[in-house]
C-alpha cells in the first residue's frame, strides 16, 4: 500500500511539495476520492527545475500550466491517482476551499491564503486524488496570531486590504512607473509577510506570475 512518505518523495523529485492532505468528511471531494494531496511549488527547488523544462524554453503560451499538466499527470500515473488542476475547468476546482480544509494554510487578514512555511506565497500547481485513505501531515500553527499584520497595510494604493481586493485599482497601479516594484518583485502585500520572506522564493518567479496576472 502506498505511503504518504512515498508520495512526498516523488513530488520532491519534481520540485513539488505535498503541501496539504484532505480526507473524507472535511469538505466535498471529487467522486471516489478518499484522500486529496495538494501539490505546491517546493521552494527554492521549484524554480530552477521549471525554468530548465521544455515548456519554459519553447516560447509557447502558458508554460507553467503546461509543465504542471505534464509533470502532475505523470506523477498521478506513477502513483495510481487522478490529477486535478486549479486551472482549465469551468467552474474551477475549489482549490481555495480544499486548501483551507487541509489545515496547512489559513485565510490571512487580506483573504489570500497564508501557509506556515510559504506565508502569502501559498499557491498550488495541482492535486492528486487517491481512492484510499492516506494518514495525515504533521500539524502546523497559523502564523498570524502573533504577527503585527504588515500585510493589512502593505499595498501602496490600498487595493488589497482586510476590506477586500480591488483588482481594478491593483491593475491600474501596475501600469505606472511606481507599480514596477510589484511587477518585478511580486505583490508588496505578499512580500510584506515575514513568513513569505523566509520561504526562499526567487523574485523571478514572482515577476513571471505578475506578467501572467497583468497581461
Ligand atoms: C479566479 C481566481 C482569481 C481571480 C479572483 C477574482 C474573484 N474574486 O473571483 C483573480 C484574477 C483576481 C485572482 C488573482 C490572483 N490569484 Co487567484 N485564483 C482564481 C482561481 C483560478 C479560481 C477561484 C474560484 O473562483 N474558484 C471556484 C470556487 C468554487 O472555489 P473556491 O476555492 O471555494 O473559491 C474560494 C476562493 O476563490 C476565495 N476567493 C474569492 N475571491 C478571491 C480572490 C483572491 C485573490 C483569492 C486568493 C481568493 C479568493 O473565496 C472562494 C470561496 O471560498 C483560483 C484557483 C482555483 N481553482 O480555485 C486561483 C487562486 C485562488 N489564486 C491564487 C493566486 C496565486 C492569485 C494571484 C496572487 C496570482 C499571482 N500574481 O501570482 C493573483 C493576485 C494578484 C496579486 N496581487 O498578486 C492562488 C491562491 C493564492 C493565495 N495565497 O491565496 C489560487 C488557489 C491559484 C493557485 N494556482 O494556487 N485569482
Ligand atoms: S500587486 Fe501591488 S498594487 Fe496589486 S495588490 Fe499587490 S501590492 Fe497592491
Ligand atoms: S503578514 Fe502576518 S498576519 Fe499577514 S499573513 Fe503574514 S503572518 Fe499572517
Amino acid at each position: 500500500m502506498l505511503a504518504l512518505a512515498d508520495i512526498r518523495k516523488a513530488a520532491h523529485r519534481q520540485g513539488l511539495d505535498a503541501a496539504g492532505l484532505v480526507g473524507p468528511g472535511q469538505v466535498a471531494l471529487p467522486d471516489g476520492c478518499e484522500s486529496l494531496v495538494l501539490l505546491a511549488p517546493d521552494e527554492p527547488a521549484f524554480w530552477p527545475i521549471f525554468t530548465q523544462s521544455a515548456e519554459y524554453t519553447d516560447g509557447q503560451p502558458d508554460p507553467m500550466d503546461r509543465w504542471s499538466l505534464r509533470v502532475i499527470a505523470a506523477l498521478a500515473a506513477a502513483l495510481g491517482a487522478r490529477a486535478l488542476f486549479p486551472f482549465g475547468t469551468q467552474p474551477p476546482h475549489p482549490f481555495y476551499t480544499w486548501a483551507l480544509a487541509s489545515g496547512q494554510v489559513w485565510s490571512s487578514p487580506v483573504q489570500f491564503l497564508v501557509g506556515a512555511r510559504s506565508g502569502l506565497w501559498a499557491s498550488y500547481r495541482g492535486a492528486l486524488a487517491f481512492a484510499d485513505p492516506l494518514g495525515a501531515l504533521p500539524e502546523v500553527a497559523k502564523p498570524c496570531a502573533t504577527c503585527a499584520q504588515p500585510c493589512a497595510t502593505a499595498c501602496p494604493v490600498g487595493a488589497l486590504t482586510p476590506e477586500g481586493y480591488d483588482t481594478a485599482a491593483c491593475h491600474a497601479y501596475l501600469d505606472t512607473d511606481a507599480g514596477q516594484d510589484c511587477m518585478i518583485q511580486g505583490c508588496a502585500v505578499r512580500r510584506a509577510c515575514p513568513v513569505s520572506a523566509a520561504f526562499g522564493r526567487n523574485p523571478a518567479q514572482s515577476a513571471f506570475h505578475m506578467r501572467h496576472f497583468h497581461r
